[in-house]
């Protein structure tokens, strides 16, 4: 018996098989979760059908976060579906790439509502039309942060600030969503070479560092989230909500 068995989980975030949530899926298939899968645009709808066909997903839904629409129309299918949800994961984010390079002084108006609008709001509007899907005793929504959410890291620039509102909205929507029985965490992963990594400037810098400096002396993989969003989605964390769970190999407990 798993952990999840027939438990209703709605993942947003798989581009392909580095991502994150991929991993999350894998292992909630492994659990016994039923799966459906929303994705965003044309070419990451070649790479994730097969992915969503290899766990025999029960639902593809297309969905750009940026439209209300779309958000309405992604959980309208799922409750003709399903009827319900038990389990909603954001693992999305995005700022325009000239926003993460230079001086965080140079940050755009246009860059910076994007950069909320789709890392950090998005996670408001999805809740709102997962709730009354939920009406279960234990929904469980969560979302991917980063440490640069609360400290400053080269580069990450208006992401740091993107993170920040998403984990007050944890809170705030964990406070709101409560009394309802959804409880709603985040985990803080460590640096993971995946597509939202490629190409940063600094990142395998900031990887060594890592390595070098936290506790496990090493970096943390995609796997070792997925259990983490296990514990999360499953009974066992039915006291947890609105959390930021370090995933980092210990890096944040560390001053010096
Ligand atoms: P990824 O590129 O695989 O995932 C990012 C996802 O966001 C993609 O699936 C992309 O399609 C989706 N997305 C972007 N804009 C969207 C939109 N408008 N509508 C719908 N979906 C949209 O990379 P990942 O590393 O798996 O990132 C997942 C989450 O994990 C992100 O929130 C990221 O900030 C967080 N995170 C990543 C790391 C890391 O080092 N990779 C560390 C900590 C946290
Ligand atoms: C991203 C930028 C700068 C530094 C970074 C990152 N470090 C890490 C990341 C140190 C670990 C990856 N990360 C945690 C993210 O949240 C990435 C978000 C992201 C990545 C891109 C790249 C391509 C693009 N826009 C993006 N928007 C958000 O055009």
């Amino acid at each position: 018996m798993g952990l999840l068995e027939g438990k209703r989980a709605f993942i947003f975030g798989v581009a392909n098989d580095k991502s994150i949530a991929w991993a999350i899926a894998q292992a909630f298939h492994q659990e016994g979760a039923k799966l459906a899968f929303s994705y965003s645009g044309e070419s990451v709808a070649k790479r994730v059908i097969p992915l969503a066909e290899s766990l025999g997903a029960e639902l593809l839904i297309p969905c750009d976060v940026r439209n209300d629409a779309e958000i309405a129309q992604a959980f309208t299918v799922v409750k003709e579906s399903w009827g319900g949800l038990d389990i909603l994961i954001h693992s999305i984010a995005f700022a325009p790439k000239d926003e993460l390079k230079g001086s965080f002084v140079n940050t755009t108006r246009e860059g910076f509502a994007t950069a909320l609008d789709i890392s950090a709001y998005s996670l408001i509007a999805l809740a709102r039309e997962a709730a009354p899907l939920m009406t279960g005793s234990d929904g469980s929504i969560i979302t991917l942060t980063y440490y640069g959410g609360q400290k400053v890291f080269p580069n990450y620039n208006v992401m740091g600030v993107a993170k920040a509102a998403l984990e007050m909205s944890v809170r705030y929507l964990a406070a709101a969503m409560g009394p309802d029985g959804i409880r709603v965490n985040a985990i803080s992963a460590g640096p993971i070479k995946t597509l939202a990594a490629a190409g940063v400037g600094g990142f395998n810098q900031i990887a060594g560092h890592v390595a070098e400096k936290a506790p496990l002396r090493r970096n943390i993989c995609q796997d070792e989230v997925a259990g983490a969003a296990v514990y999360l989605a499953s009974p066992l964390a039915r006291g947890v909500t609105g959390e930021v769970h370090f995933v980092d190999s210990g890096y944040n407990v560390i001053g010096l």
